[in-house]
Order: C-alpha cells, then structure tokens, then sequence
C-alpha cells in the first residue's frame, strides 16, 4: 500500500490493484497538423503534460503497475462514428478527411497513434473508442475487472474532454481515480482549472487531483 498527497485528501493505493491510464496521447491531438490544430487549437498547450506524463509511465513500469493507453479514432469506413459527431463543427478537415498526418482520427493513420515518447510497450493493452469516454463502446471495463484492478492514476488529454468523461465513467463503475495535474493538459487554461476543481471538490465527488511529483514519491515507497 502507498498513500499519495492529494486534493481533498491522501489517495490510498495498492500497487497490485492499480492501473495507469494514458488517455488519448495522440498526434492527432498533440502535435501540429493533427484534429487538434484543425478544430483551431494551440497544441504546444498539450505538448506541457508529455515530460510529466512519461517520468511516470517509466516509474510505473519500474514497479510493474498495469498501463493502459486509449485513443479516440474510428474505423476506415467510419460506420462507428456517429453522423452528428461527423458533423459537428461544420469543419472543413474533420474526422475522416485527409490531414498532414494521414485521415483525421481513422484507425491505423500516423496521426491516429501515440506520441513516440510515451508509445505503448508490448503487452500494455490499447483501447480504441469512438467516443470522448473510454469506457463507452470498448472492452476497458473488463480488461481492468479481469486484472482485479480498483484504481486508477490517469494521465492524458485534454483534461475536460476525454479525461473528464473517463474518470467520471469509472467513478460510476467503482473506480476510485487520481488525476494527475501536471500529466493532464487542455487547450484552455480555464477548462484545466475548472474540470480538476470539479474532480475533487465536494470531497472527492470523481476522484483525486495531485502532481506527479507527488505521485512518484509515494510509488518509491509502495511496498
Ligand atoms: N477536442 C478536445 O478537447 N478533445 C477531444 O476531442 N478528444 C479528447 O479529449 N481526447
């Protein structure tokens, strides 16, 4: 057991029965030329949580802790996207049209895969869905229950988006999760603010918020 120094209070964890969760670190998302930029965003503000985000994911498999990566992206035929999710933003380069970095958010295009610093090692399983929550539409739900996994220290992009809409989906399944700040990034610095205040606020009512700083302290010291 380990506990880490968070907001509202220390986070408890047993190394055994908890994952790390690497949301969406795409270049699609991350880096320039990618859905990101196209939806008219500053990506560089995305770049900040890769550093952070990969001292934990070593430490992490230092002390052989589950790691699950996510990214959001659909088949070719785009038959699991639905239309609306296509339609909206009247974009002129949206999910499914040619971008810098191959097909916008389509499964198997450059752009569609992880950032090479925090790439996926073999045996880290990597759940594709459709949608902004992780747990909608994939097989997370039983790949974490077949692991007798209960916690989750989750890192990832962007923070009110897909981070939000997955650790609110797995505090309704029974998952206690620690946000990580520093490992968390949106391209705006007020939703950033606002959706790791609503985490943690009214006691927890999602989850935890600490650093990975923090967070790495009380991984030495896991026993
Ligand atoms: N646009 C935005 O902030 N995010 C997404 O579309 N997906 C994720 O957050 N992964």
């Amino acid at each position: 057991m380990a506990a880490v120094n968070a907001e509202p209070y220390e986070f408890e964890f047993d190394p055994k029965t908890t994952a790390l969760v690497m949301i969406d670190f795409q270049r699609d998302f991350v880096d320039p030329g990618g859905f990101g930029e196209a939806l008219g965003n500053d990506v560089s503000l995305l770049r900040r949580a890769v550093p952070p985000a990969e001292r934990v994911l070593k430490a992490a498999r230092a002390r052989a802790l589950m790691v699950i990566h996510t990214r959001e992206g659909h088949r070719p035929d785009l038959s699991d996207c639905p239309p609306a999710k296509k339609a909206r933003g009247r974009l002129t380069a949206g999910i499914g049209d040619p971008g810098p970095m191959g097909r916008i958010l389509v499964r198997g295009e450059e752009g569609h895969d992880i950032v090479k610093e925090l790439y996926p090692e073999p045996g880290e399983p990597v759940v594709d869905k459709p949608g902004k929550g992780a747990f909608f539409a994939t097989d997370l739900d039983s790949i974490l229950k077949n692991r007798g996994i209960r916690q989750l220290v989750v890192c990832g992009v962007t923070t009110e988006v897909c981070v939000n809409t997955t650790v609110r989906e797995a505090n309704d399944r029974g998952y206690d999760c620690l946000v990580l700040e520093d490992c968390v990034a949106s391209y705006f610095p007020e939703f950033q603010k606002a959706a790791l205040a609503m985490v943690k606020a009214q006691g927890g009512i999602f989850g935890w918020v600490s650093d990975s700083k923090r967070f790495l302290e009380a991984l030495a010291t896991a026993r």
